[in-house]
Parts: C-alpha cells; sequence; structure tokens
C-alpha cells in the first residue's frame, strides 16, 4: 500500500505543476501528424513524474507515452505505466477535460490505477481489491445496462474509417445516444462513475487503459478488445470497456462482422 499512496501523493503534485504550468507560454508540436499534438507541458509532466519515481523507487521501471521506458519488452517487476496528459488536444483547445493517468502493475499483474482530471482536480484511484474512490468517497459497482437504453462513448474518427466501421455504425445506431469526450482515461472514468455504459476505442496504447482497466475492474466493470479477448498489457489494443451486461452485448456486433476482424488483426498484428 506504500506504493499505492505514493502514487497518489504524486500524481496530485503533478496536476498541480500542470495547472501551474499552464498559464505560462508553451510550444506546440506535432507528431506522427498534424493532429496529432504534444506540448512542452506533456514532457515535462512525464519527466516530473519520472524524477519522482525514480527518487523513491530506482528499482521501479516506467512506460510513458513521451518516451520514458521505450525500450521496455516485458512486465516483469513493479511496473508504472504512464501518460502525463491524456487528452492532449483537449488541453490545447479547451484548457480543461484532460487527466494524468497512471497505471501501476508488479509481475504483470494489476497493483493500482490512478486517474486525475487535472482541472476539476478530482483524483479516481483504486488499488487491486480495494475498491474504487473518487477523492475520498467510495464508488459503488456500476449497473448492468443494455445498448438500446444506454449513453456510450467512442470516437468520430473510427465511425469514417472505411473498413472497420460497420459495426461502429450499427452500435450508434443502436444505442440510445453516444458521447465523445476526447480523453480515453476520462471516457474510462465516466464508466466507473455509471455516467456513461460503455466506452469503445480501436486504437489505444498502454498509457491511455492502463489505469482505467483497474479503477473498471474495482466496480464490477470488464475492459476486453472489441472482440472481447484479453487486452495485451504493452501492446495496442482496440478497448471496450463496459459493464458486463452491455458488455457481451456489444462484442457481438464486431464478432459478427468478418471484414472488421480480419482489419483488426493486421492493424493490431494479432
Ligand atoms: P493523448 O491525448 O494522450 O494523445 C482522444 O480521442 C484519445 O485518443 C486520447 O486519449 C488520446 O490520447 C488518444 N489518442 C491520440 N492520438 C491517438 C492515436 N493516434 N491513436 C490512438 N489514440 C490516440
Ligand atoms: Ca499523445
Ligand atoms: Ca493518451
Ligand atoms: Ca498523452
Amino acid at each position: 500500500m506504500e506504493i499505492y499512496r505514493f502514487a497518489q501523493e504524486i500524481i496530485l503534485d503533478a496536476g498541480e505543476f500542470i495547472r501551474n504550468r499552464m498559464i505560462e507560454d508553451f510550444n506546440i508540436d506535432s507528431k506522427m501528424n498534424a493532429n496529432d499534438l504534444v506540448t512542452d507541458v506533456d514532457k515535462e509532466t512525464e519527466q516530473f513524474l519520472f524524477d519522482k519515481i525514480e527518487e523513491r523507487y530506482p528499482e521501479h521501471r516506467i512506460l510513458g507515452e513521451e518516451g520514458a521506458g521505450a525500450d521496455i519488452e516485458d512486465a516483469d517487476g513493479v511496473l508504472w505505466i504512464i501518460d502525463p496528459i491524456d487528452g492532449t488536444l483537449n488541453f490545447v483547445h479547451q484548457l480543461e477535460n484532460f487527466a494524468v493517468s497512471i497505471g501501476i502493475y508488479i509481475d504483470g499483474k494489476p497493483y493500482a490505477g490512478l486517474i486525475l482530471d487535472v482541472m476539476k482536480n478530482d483524483l479516481y484511484h483504486a488499488a487491486y481489491e480495494q475498491g474504487a474512490y473518487k477523492n475520498d468517497e467510495v464508488l459503488h459497482d456500476i449497473e448492468e445496462s443494455s445498448l438500446k437504453s444506454s449513453l456510450i462513448s467512442t470516437n468520430a474518427n473510427w465511425l469514417v474509417r472505411e473498413g472497420i466501421n460497420t459495426p461502429f455504425i450499427q452500435v450508434v445506431k443502436d444505442a440510445r445516444s453516444v458521447r465523445s469526450l476526447g480523453s480515453a482515461a476520462l471516457e474510462f472514468v465516466n464508466v466507473v462513475r455509471g455516467t456513461s455504459s460503455a466506452a469503445l476505442f480501436y486504437r489505444l496504447h498502454p498509457w491511455d487503459f492502463a489505469g482505467g482497466i483497474i479503477l473498471l475492474n474495482e466496480v464490477g466493470g470488464i475492459t476486453t478488445t472489441l472482440l472481447g479477448d484479453e487486452v495485451r498489457l504493452l501492446k495496442t489494443n482496440s478497448i471496450l470497456a463496459a459493464n458486463k451486461k452491455i458488455h457481451g452485448e456489444l462484442t457481438e456486433y464486431f464478432k459478427a462482422d468478418e471484414a472488421f476482424i480480419k482489419n483488426h488483426k493486421e492493424f493490431h498484428k494479432l
């Protein structure tokens, strides 16, 4: 529990660092394409967390979106998986609706998940089999629901992507309605809080889901790929995070689509 408490401390410190840093000038660069942005604050926040963890626990390993642990290939020992800012586009355009996400795994097994909604300063945290919390408040098990009476979340990018969009379109048609927040970690949080029944992603990286999976487990939810398979911790995955009832309904949409299965397999090098 010492590592869990330390993680709570440093994620809150990282939030304070970001809130102070963002009122000064910062550079914005693009990564893979013009819409894939990274700022100085993303990089500095990853370094901030890296330095704190390394100082306290030099033997721990750290994998981060902005370059930490890029050579990590196994989950042996204590592994911190960090997204310093999840929702960078929201950070740049909205100055809200972004998060710091931390997932801690020990020999590949879930240990603790933490997601900080930075501007609200709300910390969602959970340790394995110890329940989930919003700050000091216990979060209760989520309710089961059906697609036809549920709000779900997904990203419009997948709906306009040929080759994979057929099941996404059908899911959107059959849902009560769809929301899109733009931070995978906060979309996980909405499922954990029960304000959304499911979150669907065609591709997430380990730092996007590492914290959220542990939180959702603690309130009785489930996370798999869109095809219902186990998530590979150190790879990209499609992700379906949901209550168990709607999860079962949703995987059927994807499993019934041969073209989706084929493209999904190639895309994620399965
Ligand atoms: P980021 O802000 O840390 O980059 C936006 O819909 C969500 O998708 C965010 O969680 C964002 O994380 C993530 N994201 C951004 N670019 C992505 C990409 N090329 N592939 C998959 N996820 C991405
Ligand atoms: Ca990014
Ligand atoms: Ca992210
Ligand atoms: Ca990020």
